[in-house]
């Protein structure tokens, strides 16, 4: 399997995350990237190869343009603001308040962040603009013909809604590909989130649409982040009813109820058929990841690979979470390594 990689990924390099009530060193940190190509190398998974710039244009077909000119300008404009720290909202529109937009840039980082744990620091838009590349590049592979891709995007995306970011993420990678592929040709993609924390950047792209099938397991939002979406009543809307389904799941999920969570929905993406599917992998559902709380082991993510093979669809992997330092390298190639056993 041809792996898509860029070293830009380490223009994303924040200092801080908040948590637990300290400015801690961010989960999502450069070091995932290394460890993941270095196995990607070590087990010689396929070549690695640099992203195409496919421009501005898929990331605007996503989101909302002020939100991204505010990703392009945030840092700059905090710094103009004359603040030491890295750039964190500390106020939000909340309930019965006004949603205007403001123009300092304090209130705009709380009008476009879904979190605060996520700073945005020198470099952020640029790696998450690469980031978006990545992803492109590997679904415009499965264009040219090949059956599987793995882009090692690095910030993730899924987190990043229309118009908000948070999460770890900034840009919505496997929506900027899913929308690449149906602009090219597929009518229908399906795009099957396993990272542990629910996808809802993605469900919000897509909620009213019917031309791609949105699937997530993952931690309940009752107990777990982003905790203010992933519910299982939550179907879609409009055209988009019925082609969003969530399967949230309680503290302690074992690999054996997951499972059968994943069965129902391969045979869901199954009903579909859609023209190519989208995998946002995440392997924060490790036994030790340090924020997450399900209990798969190493071997179950080479087993539930190749269970997602049995589709036999092109399948675009997009990395998404995973913060077990250790682990994520081999619980990431395991996943590649059963879907292509
Ligand atoms: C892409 C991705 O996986 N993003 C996850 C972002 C989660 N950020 C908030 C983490 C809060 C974790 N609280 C866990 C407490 C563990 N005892
Ligand atoms: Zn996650």
């Amino acid at each position: 399997m041809e792996t898509i990689f860029t070293e830009r990924h380490r223009l994303r390099n924040s200092k801080t995350e908040l948590f637990g009530g300290q400015l801690v060193e961010p989960f999502e940190r450069p070091s995932r990237a290394e460890y993941i190509i270095g196995r990607v190398r070590e087990v010689d998974l396929g070549p690695v190869s640099e992203p195409d710039d496919y421009g501005m244009d898929p990331i605007l077909a996503i989101h909302d343009a002020d939100f991204i000119a505010f990703l392009q300008g945030a840092w700059s404009d905090w710094q103009s603001a004359g603040f030491e720290g890295e750039a964190m909202p500390t106020v939000w529109p909340a309930r019965r308040m006004s949603q205007k937009i403001p123009t300092n840039i304090e209130g705009r980082l709380g009008y476009y962040a879904l979190a605060c744990e996520t700073t945005i620091s020198e470099g952020t838009w640029e790696a998450a603009y690469a980031s978006a590349q990545v992803a492109l590049t590997g679904a415009q592979r499965l264009n040219d013909g090949a059956k599987s891709v793995f882009s090692l995007c690095r910030p993730p995306g899924h987190h990043a809604a229309i118009d908000m970011y948070g999460g770890y993420c900034f840009v919505n990678n496997a929506a900027v590909a899913a929308q690449h592929l149906l602009d090219t040709g597929a009518k229908r993609i399906a795009i099957l989130d396993v990272d542990f924390h629910h996808g809802n950047g993605t469900q919000d792209i897509f909620d009213a649409r019917d031309d791609v099938l949105f699937i997530s397991l993952h931690g309940d939002p009752m107990d777990a982040f982003p905790h203010f979406l992933g519910h299982a009543d939550e179907t879609g809307n409009g055209n988009g009813d019925g082609f969003t389904i969530n399967y949230p799941m309680p503290p302690n999920t074992d690999f054996k109820t997951w499972r059968e969570a994943l069965q129902r929905a391969l045979a869901q993406i199954a009903d579909y058929a859609p023209d190519k599917l989208i995998i946002s992998l995440g392997v924060d559902t490790f036994e030790s990841d340090p924020i997450s709380f399900f209990k798969l082991k190493s071997e179950d993510f080479t087993t539930y690979g190749a269970d997602i093979a049995t589709l036999n669809l092109p399948t675009l992997f997009v990395m998404e979470g995973g913060y077990d330092i250790a682990e994520i390298s081999v619980n990431t190639i395991n996943v590649l390594q059963g879907f292509e056993s």
